[in-house]
Parts: C-alpha cells; structure tokens; sequence
C-alpha cells in the first residue's frame, strides 16, 4: 500500500515493554481496528521507545517480534496497512534530533508522563525518557499524519507534537501536516484492576491482578476478573463514587459493544460475582482468538521476519521524502 492522497493518514503506535494489557487493547488497538478499512493506517512497534528503560538484549528481540504478532492477531491486516517495525525505519531518529531542536526543555518538563517515570525509574532518569515525546513527534509528522489514535494518557504528548509542527511551519511554511488526536470517548484510560485510581499498564510489575494481559490463559483472566476490587453497595452502575465497578462496565461495554445504560440494564439486580463472571468471559471471547493466531504466527519466527519486511519499506518510502523536504527546508547540502 502506498498512501492514497485521497484518504486520511492515520499514525499510532505501542511500545513493546510487554505483553500489551487489556488497557492497550481497548483504548488504541480497538481503534486501530476500526479505521483500517477508512484511512491509510501505519501501525507501529516502538522499540526506540521503548528503550528509555533497560532491555535485556537475549530476548529484547522476541519482545519485539511478539508485539508485531499480536498487531496482526489482534485484526490489523498487513495487506492494508502499513505495520512495522520503528528501527527499521531509521528516518524516525534522524527526524527526531531535528525536532529537538525546534522543542523547549521547558515543555519537556511539563510532560506528565516524564514526571511519573521519572519517579518509577529514579536509578536511570536519561535524557531519552526526557526527550521521549520529540521521537514521537517525528513518527507522527514523518508520514503527513492527520489522525492519530490513542488513549487519553498520551494527548498531552501530541498536543506536543502539534505545537512543533505549527512552529517548524510557522518558520519553514507548509511542511508538516498537524496530526488530530483521536480518543475513544469510552474506554480512553481503563484503571487497575485492583487499584482504579490508577491507569492499567503493560509493564505492571507490582501486582499482576491489576492488569489483565492479552495472552493470559483463559482462567487466569476469569480469575483477575474475579478479583476486581468493587465497593459495598453492590448495584452494578457506574459513576465517579464506584470507581471499580465503572471500569468493569467500561470494560465490558467496549468488549460487547453494548452501550453503558444497557449494560447497567443487563446487570440489574445481579450481584458482584455474577457480573464480574459475564465481564470475565466475555474478556475471553474476544481474547481467546486473538491467542490462537498469535501462536500460529510466532510458531514460523522466519515468516513473521518476512512479514516485517515489506511494512518497512513501504514507510521507508515515505518517511525519506518528508525527511529530505525538511532537510531542504532547513538548508542542508
Ligand atoms: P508502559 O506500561 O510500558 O508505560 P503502557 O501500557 O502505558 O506502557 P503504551 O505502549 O505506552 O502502553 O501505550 C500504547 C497505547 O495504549 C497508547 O495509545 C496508550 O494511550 C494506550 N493505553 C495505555 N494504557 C491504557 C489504558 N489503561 N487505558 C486505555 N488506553 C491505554
Ligand atoms: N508514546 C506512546 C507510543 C507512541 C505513539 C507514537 C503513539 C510512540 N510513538 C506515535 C501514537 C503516535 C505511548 O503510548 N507511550
């Protein structure tokens, strides 16, 4: 696929510092999904990203490797979409150091996400982590982006990349375009299965029953379900008082489709247990599938090398020409 200039370009990506939780399934690869067969869609592995914290180099790879599989398995077609892997596109690192220099440490200090990582890595605050939203901003403007889905923890992030691409155009004209932040407007932060003041994440290491992990076994997610913390007044509706049992609702009315209202109906003079069992299988009918393809797809690692291959070069294509109009722009010789 090349980009069809007729289409929306759609950009996103996911780091590969684990398996993706249940949280990045909702609030970005649903939508992935869902815009493929509307827009030119690239879809990312964020390992530069990703290594803002330590990687073991022995299975840093496979790591790698299992993100890409769990893309496909998950429903995104790599006949029409462009799905790849960030180092291998080296246009990202080049664009990024650009952008640097057109980025004030005083924005990068406001990112919230530089604060809180900062915090949980104390022993190795570097300057990618610090950096880590120029190189996201470079993956977005490098293709013309115009959508970018994502949950609400990213926003603040490419409300960053927006601003650069506004001053490098202000500066330079017309070059980048200025990428729209898409959010699910249900399901944009699902919370901790054991602590839902706090947002799921992959890399959980402190408890693993706050997350549900796309690959666990289908008795392990019944029984994380099982484990949700709720509240004592044992009505299954949603609202700011009922944290727990409002991100089960969120959870199961994304994985249903059903609409909030209607899942409040459905559960309706049931108790906790009985709608934590429906949110649980209802988790495993939508994940279980997913897993069988991804078994079948790291069962042959060289197929899944080769089907790298052509994702790269596609964005290749593209990511060199914005490189080399802004290199122009910029006067380089
Ligand atoms: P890490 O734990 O390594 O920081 P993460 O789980 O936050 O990772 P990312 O790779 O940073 O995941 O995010 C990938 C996508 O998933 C982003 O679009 C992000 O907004 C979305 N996302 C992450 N966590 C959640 C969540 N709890 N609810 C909804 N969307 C989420
Ligand atoms: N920083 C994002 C992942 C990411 C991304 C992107 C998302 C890297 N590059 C470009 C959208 C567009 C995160 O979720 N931590």
């Amino acid at each position: 696929m090349s980009i069809d200039k007729s289409k929306k370009v759609v950009f996103s990506g996911i780091q590969p510092s684990g398996i993706p939780a249940l949280g990045n399934y909702i609030g970005a690869m649903m939508n992935f999904k869902a815009l493929q067969d509307e827009y030119d869609c690239l879809y990312c592995v964020v390992d530069l990203h990703a290594i803002t914290v330590r990687r073991d180099p022995k299975t840093y790879g496979d790591q790698i490797r299992r993100l890409f599989a769990i893309y496909v398995a998950a429903g995104l077609d790599p006949e029409k979409n462009i799905i790849f892997v960030q180092s291998h596109v080296p246009a990202h690192s080049q664009l990024s150091w650009i952008l640097n220099c057109y980025t004030y440490v005083g924005e990068l200090g406001r990112m919230t996400q530089f604060k809180d990582k900062s915090r949980k890595h104390e022993e190795n605050v570097n300057a990618g982590l610090f950096n880590y939203p120029v190189l996201q901003a470079a993956d977005v403007l490098l293709y013309g982006t115009h959508l970018v889905p994502v949950g609400q923890d990213q926003k603040q992030h490419l409300e960053l990349a927006r601003d650069i691409a506004i001053r490098f155009n202000k500066v330079y004209g017309k070059i980048f375009t200025v990428p729209e932040i898409l959010i699910p407007k249900v399901g944009a932060r699902i919370m901790k299965l054991q602590d839902p003041f706090h947002k799921m994440d992959k890399s959980e290491v402190e408890n693993l029953n706050n997350s549900i992990f796309l690959l666990d076994e289908p008795d392990v997610i019944i029984s994380k379900l099982r484990k949700a913390v709720t509240d004592s007044e044992a009505v299954v509706r949603y609202g700011e008082d009922k944290p727990g049992v409002s991100n089960l609702l969120t959870i199961y009315s994304c994985l249903t489709g059903t609409s909030i209202p209607d899942a409040e109906r459905e559960f309706e003079g049931k108790n906790y247990g009985f709608f934590k069992n429906a949110v649980g299988e209802a988790a495993v009918a939508v994940l279980e599938p997913i897993q069988n393809e991804y078994k079948r797809l790291m069962s042959d690692r060289g197929a899944l090398d080769a089907m790298m291959k052509p994702g790269a070069e596609k964005a290749e294509g593209i990511a060199k020409n914005m490189l080399k109009r802004v290199h122009d722009a910029i006067g380089f010789i």
